[in-house]
This record gives C-alpha cells, structure tokens and sequence, in this order.
C-alpha cells in the first residue's frame, strides 16, 4: 500500500513536470476567479466588495489623474485604464469602473492632460494610467498594494477615448484586451492590431457615424479576436453613464474581460454561443459581428 501511494504521488509529479517542461507549447494558465457566469448575473453588478483610492491629477504628469476602483478581497487582477472623450471628464463613464471592478478588475478611470487630447494622446494617457496602477501595486502603502497582475493588462474609452484605446492596442500588443466604445478617429486602418478587441457602437451616432468610424475600424482588423455590438437608434452617448445599455453592455464587456485578460473559457459561450446569441438576437441590437470561436 505504501509502495502504491509512492506510485501515485511519482506518477503526479511525472505528469506535473511533463506539463512544466511543455511550458510555452501548453495553453495559457486561466486567472478565473468568481462564480461560474450566468446571463443575469452577467448583467448586474458583480459578486466583488470594491472600493475606490483616487489618483490626484498633481501626483502624476503623464495623465490626467483619475480613481481606481478595486476589489477589497485579496488577490491579484487584470488592470483596465478607461478614457472618456473629448471634452469630457472621467465622471462620464464611471459606470465601467464600477461595473468591471465588481466582477473582479482593479479599472482606472482616468481624466486625460487636458479634456481637448486628441486619440494619440489619449493611447499614451492610458499606457501611463496602466504603468501607474502597476506601480502603485508594487507601493506598500498603497490601498492597491499587490493588487495587480502586471502582466494582464487592457484599455477601452469612448467616443476619442475610443480611438485612443484602438492606437493602444496597435502600439501595445501585450495588451490582452481592448473595447473601443463609440470609437472616433481619422485612422480607419487598424490591420496592425493584434490585441482581442470588442467595438461596442451606436447606431444613429452623429458624432462617430458608424459607417465612417465603427464599421471601417472593425472590418480593417484581421489580425485579432474581434467583436462588434451596435445599439438599434441610440446615439454616441449610448455606452458611456445613463447610456441605457448598462444590462447588455456590461454583459458583454465583462466577458471579453474575463475571456481575455483572466483567460478565462467559461466566459466563451457569452461572446460565442447561445448565451451570446440570446443577448444579441433582441431588439436593442442593430448589428453583431464577430470572429468567433474564441
Ligand atoms: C463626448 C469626438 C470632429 O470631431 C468631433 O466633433 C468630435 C466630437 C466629440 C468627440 C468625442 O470624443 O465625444 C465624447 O464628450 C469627436
């Protein structure tokens, strides 16, 4: 009998070393954490107690400053930086720093140098937000100490935000995510970004028409994981606070999250199966796109 346990126990480690020595060839190691997804858990604040720690705009120079929104349980996370867009402040899309981080993120939403920044500089600000986060993880005294995984890192933004978090993704393909919302940029090339990225788009937006900036950004990519979700008659401000999509738009996002940067595959069925042509076969949806299976 003991002979039989030594067996087993040998028998392990061989199988346990032989999974070491495949490494790089193996599959990604998953980061799930959380309960397994259901739709309506999906489409409501998360199981994660959070709080949040601001980041003074005098403390930093390569961003605006912004607030961190974490959950208190331990461990560590993917980190998310959101921009909002031109002209407009961080308290425009709050919702998405309180929604992902509920779902186990620590989201920096940030304000950018000055409300005017164009997309470029809006990639830049995120890149730095993302470095700060990382860094403020590695600060004993920060209320985020150990909190973020710094390898598992992703950027979205709206309207040129949105555009920026698309010039992040191209310059940054370490990225393991990225979810333009209502992207405005004159760059309509975007074949060299490789990062997984879901457009979410608007489809009476006046600001960011779709057939000009959505569409064109979505169909030039070929090279990633890509997703596209248009809200039926609703405007530009239709991803960001009191856009009216909370329920469909976090779903979304908080699974292209949880796919992607927790590399997590229970997530996979609401980005490529029923659950996901359940949530895109309404009424509130114009136009989904994908490329699909991830
Ligand atoms: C909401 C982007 C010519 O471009 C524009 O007029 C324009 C206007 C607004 C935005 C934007 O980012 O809106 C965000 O505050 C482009």
């Amino acid at each position: 009998m003991p002979l039989q346990l030594t067996n087993r126990y040998g028998l392990a480690a061989l199988a346990c070393a032989a999974l070491m020595t495949l490494g790089g060839h193996a599959q990604a190691q998953s980061y799930q954490k959380g309960p397994d997804p259901t739709a309506s858990a999906l489409e409501k604040a998360g199981p994660f107690a959070t709080r949040t720690t601001d980041v003074s705009r005098y403390s930093v120079t390569t961003f605006g400053g912004g607030t961190v929104y974490y959950p208190t349980a331990a461990g560590q996370y993917g980190a998310i930086a959101v921009s909002p867009g031109y002209t407009a402040s961080k308290s425009t899309v709050t919702f998405w720093g309180e929604r992902l981080s509920s779902h186990g993120f620590v989201v920096i939403v940030i304000d950018t140098l000055t409300t005017l920044d164009q997309p470029a500089s809006r990639a830049r600000q995120l890149k730095a937000a993302l470095d700060k986060v990382v860094s403020l993880s590695k600060t004993s005294s920060s209320p985020i100490y150990n909190k973020v995984d710094p390898s598992r890192l992703a950027v979205m933004g709206h309207s040129m935000g949105g555009g920026g978090t698309l010039q992040a993704a191209k310059d940054n393909p370490s990225l393991k995510a990225a979810i333009p919302m209502a992207p405005w940029n004159t760059v309509t090339n975007w074949s060299a970004v490789t990062v997984p990225t879901l457009i979410m788009a608007c489809q009476a937006d006046a600001i960011a028409p779709v057939a000009s900036h959505a569409v064109p950004f979505y169909n030039s990519m070929s090279a990633n994981k890509k997703s596209y979700i248009e809200m039926a008659g609703d405007d530009h401000l239709c991803v960001m606070n009191g856009g009216g999509h909370d329920a469909t738009l976090g779903k979304m996002g908080i699974a292209w999250m949880k796919r992607f940067v927790d590399n997590d595959t229970r997530y996979s069925p609401f980005l490529c199966g029923a659950p996901y042509q359940a949530t895109v076969n309404t009424s509130e949806v114009s136009v989904k796109r994908n490329n699909c299976p991830y």
